[in-house]
């Protein structure tokens, strides 16, 4: 770092923002306005780095990544880019001495939710590995109006509040309008000759400019500043008189209308494919100006558009990107005038797609009519790929019918949005090894064996500088005292801590940070649940997003199994754990909301039972994002990740827990079974069903819940609880959907298809295990340690490094700042 604010000159620089933004001394400031203030002092800062980073980017030609999601789940920035920018320090001081805590200042940004869950968080951490390294990259997404939605419960209920975090300007934006690009839609599309070829002519369509703004993300201290490019929409005709006396006022309210609905809200589903035409012209939307851009970008500086591929790369991350495809053939086709071949050659040398899951309800499948009538040109040359591909699968499998209706892009009236991005890209990864395994033994399977050479695997990875440096601040300074700061750029340099590992008094300072960030948490619960929580007590947590395969309602099922035990069997006796749980459930996703109530009317009657001497307490944590997030891993003693195995394609949450000295209770899935892999077995808590075991009951039946009911009278127990208004005087029925879906057969005419009972027994088992081991101390503090010393592997720099070296193939760079800027 060569350019540094000393702390008298972040003063200066704070005070005169805030005259200048506000005409007020920094006295009468508010916090929200100093927020603003200290924004504009560290943005300051950024851009010469920024425009350095752009520099030199240009100066030496290299390859770029855009990195395409429908989503980014960054969070706050002001902490992050302050730590970046070196001035942690400085800027705390200044505060403090200007009568502010940084602390307070950062609770005023709005936390922007421009995702759902760990896909896009993985985005975020992706962005921030990669400035970090020093790769140049761009990731592109949407600017939404309306990020995630705010979760408010009333009553025990999921309600939800528009995130207006574009309320007051955000300041860290950029406006670009002067790399403004038009993205059509609709009309039709006229073929003429043109010297005897074709010539395809879009008419009749209906157009919004697409603007970007950009948001700086930059590495630690090392000067190298990205962008994330979020899309926003607007009219092209902007009403006028003019318009309206020419009869065009219709027109011109409807682009007005299209640019307004593009942009505003993300969709809230996890892990669900929704199938609005909306969603998919917001794909186009922020896809073709993306690409448009890039294309322009590579122009500046080339003129054989046949080489795109040697400095530019397009990752989708997940189908919902997958327009790329057919838009890069476009225009390649029609404005840069290639033939077939070579605008395909180009195309799947550039194109790469992740897959984050195999949950049928989240793939993607567009109706064709939709499709075709809101993308014409595009919906032609998809028909083009996939006439091709299926006369590659009939040579391939001579006389083979059904391998062209189980691979073909277009079926069933259908668009089949994940085959299309397997066959029009050079690599195709899913995110952690089982998840891949699976993908090329089952899912995609056909696809596999055909093109084994396209898949490969790149275990997902968190940012260690968010999640242990930003986050708990207390524990980053206790590693980097015992073992130095290597680990903030290079985690496996955290195994280091192993030699700590039968130093008891080490592992004491551990578990004393530990506990102080459990009273912070416990804090953060009064204020916000006023339930007051035992900080002694094990700190036993679920966070993500609500869904039936994550199972939270195993969690819920298995504390009200608990709380009988301790009502009804007098020998029963337990270490007192306080469950946490913090999740937020589509808005459209009637039994993950009725799980919530579930779980709140639970934590109602147990938080006020006194004849349990404050045994168990259940907290629902409301409105569980990336800023409290960071303050919950930070607490956690145990890390619920209990998903049906085979469901989840990796968990990113899982390795958030275990970098900060929380111990995974789990089933053998997504990444979990790389966690284990790296601190040993007798190191987490392990139970339930194989994915093996779940997909072959899945092909062949032969599980059947009723049985265990009728058996197990403690489960049965628990059941009844469901329906008998145990946990819902007010309304006795309220559960009996839940209980049902456990019990009877649904529209697939399967029960319990996420085999809750059937694992019921085995997850009790793993809680008296965690029950016992937390009672020894000394070798609960040796096994929580090691979690963290353990986990260098899950830092998204690796993942980023793997990317780098199998698929995207960029060059590091280096900005250097001169000595004397600021
Ligand atoms: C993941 C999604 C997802 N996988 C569709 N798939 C969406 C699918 O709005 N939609 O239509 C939104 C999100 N999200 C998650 O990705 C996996 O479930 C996790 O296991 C994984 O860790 C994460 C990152 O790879």
């Amino acid at each position: 770092m060569n350019k540094r604010l000393s702390k008298s000159e972040f003063k200066a620089a704070i005070e005169s923002n805030i005259k200048t933004l506000y005409r007020k001394t920094i006295d009468e400031a508010t916090v929200d306005q100093v927020f603003q203030a200290v924004s504009y002092a560290v943005k300051d800062i950024i851009i010469d780095e920024w425009i350095a980073t752009h520099d030199e980017y240009e100066k030496q030609d290299v390859k770029v990544l855009y990195y395409m999601s429908m989503e980014f789940l960054i969070g706050r920035t002001l902490g992050n880019n302050i730590i970046n920018i070196g001035a942690i320090k400085e800027v705390r001081e200044a505060l403090s001495e200007l009568g502010f805590d940084l602390n307070a200042v950062e609770d005023k940004e709005p936390d922007p939710a421009l995702g759902n869950g760990g896909l896009g968080r993985l985005a975020a951490c992706f962005l921030d590995s990669l400035a970090t390294l020093g790769y140049p990259a761009y990731g592109c997404g949407i600017r939404y109006r309306y990020g995630m939605f705010k979760q408010k419960i009333e009553k025990g209920y999921q309600v939800e509040v528009p995130d207006e975090w574009l309320k007051n300007p955000y300041p860290f934006e950029m406006k670009r309008p002067e790399y403004a690009y038009e993205v059509k839609f609709g009309g039709n599309v006229r073929v003429e000759k043109k010297d005897g070829k074709d010539v395809f002519i879009h008419e009749n369509y209906n157009s919004v400019r697409a603007v970007p703004y950009d948001l700086p993300i930059l590495g630690y201290k090392n000067n190298v500043v990205n962008s994330l490019r979020i899309w926003d929409a607007e009219a092209i005709t902007n009403f006028s008189l003019e318009h309206f006396d020419r009869g065009e006022y219709q027109m011109a309210v409807e682009q007005e209308n299209l640019a307004r609905t593009i942009v505003e809200v993300l969709y809230p589903n996890d892990n669900h494919y929704a199938g609005k035409e909306l969603r998919l012209k917001q794909q186009y939307f922020f896809i073709s100006a993306s690409i448009q851009r890039a294309i322009a970008r590579y122009k500046e500086k080339h003129n054989d558009i046949k080489k795109l591929h040697e400095k530019v790369v397009f990752q989708m991350n997940d189908t919902h990107p997958t327009v790329a495809v057919p838009e890069l053939m476009r225009i390649l086709l029609d404005e840069e005038g290639l033939n077939w071949d070579d605008a395909w050659a180009v195309t799947t040398k550039t194109c790469a797609y992740t897959n984050h899951t195999i949950m049928s309800e989240a793939l993607e499948k567009w109706p064709i009519d939709l499709f075709s009538r809101l993308l014409p040109r595009i919906y032609q040359i998809v028909e083009e790929i996939n006439r091709r591909f299926v006369e590659s699968i009939k040579k391939a499998y001579p006389g083979n019918e059904e391998k062209v209706a189980d691979m073909a892009i277009l079926y069933n009236n259908q668009v089949r949005m994940a085959y299309m991005a397997i066959v029009g890209s050079f690599s195709v990864n899913g995110v952690a090894r089982l998840h891949t395994e699976i993908l090329k033994k089952q899912e995609l399977k056909d696809f596999y064996l055909m093109m084994p050479e396209k898949f490969n695997n790149k275990t997902n990875g968190i940012t260690q500088r968010r999640f242990l440096l930003h986050a708990n601040e207390l524990l980053a300074d206790w590693v980097s005292k015992k073992i130095g700061s290597d680990w903030i750029c290079n985690l496996s340099a955290i195994s280091k801590l192993k030699d700590y590992l039968d130093d008891e008094k080490a592992a004491m300072e551990f578990m004393d940070i530990k506990h102080r960030n459990k009273v912070r948490l416990a804090a953060y619960i009064k204020e916000h649940n006023n339930i007051e929580v035992d900080p002694d007590s094990i700190f036993d947590i679920q966070v993500k997003r609500l869904h039936e395969y994550k199972r939270q309602l195993l969690n819920i099922l298995h504390v009200m199994y608990l709380y009988n035990k301790l009502k009804d069997d007098d020998g029963f006796d337990m270490y007192p754990r306080t469950f946490i749980f913090g999740a937020k459930a589509a808005a459209g996703y009637r039994r993950a909301k009725l799980t919530i109530k579930l779980i709140n009317s639970v934590a109602d009657v147990i938080n006020n039972d006194s004849s349990i001497n404050g045994k168990i307490k259940v907290v629902f944590i409301e409105d569980y994002k990336v800023s409290n997030a960071e303050i919950i891993f930070a607490a956690a003693d145990v890390s619920e990740q209990i998903s049906t195995a085979s469901k989840e394609a990796s968990g990113t949450g899982n390795m958030k827990f275990m970098l900060n000295g929380a111990i995974t209770l789990g089933t053998m899935d997504g990444a979990n079974v790389e966690i284990v892999e790296e601190v040993g077995k007798d190191n987490a808590f392990i139970f339930g069903l194989s994915s093996d075991e779940v997909i072959k009951y899945e092909k062949d039946g032969g599980y059947d819940p009723l049985e265990i009911f009728n058996k197990d009278s403690e489960i049965r127990k628990v059941l009844m609880q469901l329906t008998n208004g145990y946990f819902s005087a007010e309304n006795p029925g309220m559960f009996k959907e839940i209980y049902d879906s456990l019990l009877y057969p649904d529209e697939g005419g399967r029960a319990d298809i996420y085999f809750i009972l059937k694992d019921f027994n085995s997850y009790a088992q793993a809680h008296e295990r965690i029950d016992k081991a937390y009672q020894n101390k000394k070798a609960w503090a040796r096994m929580a340690l090691l979690q963290t010393a353990s986990c260098g592997k899950f830092s998204s720099d690796r993942t980023i490094e793997e990317y780098v070296r199998d698929i995207w193939h960029l060059k590091k760079v280096e900005v250097k700042m001169p000595k004397n800027s600021k």
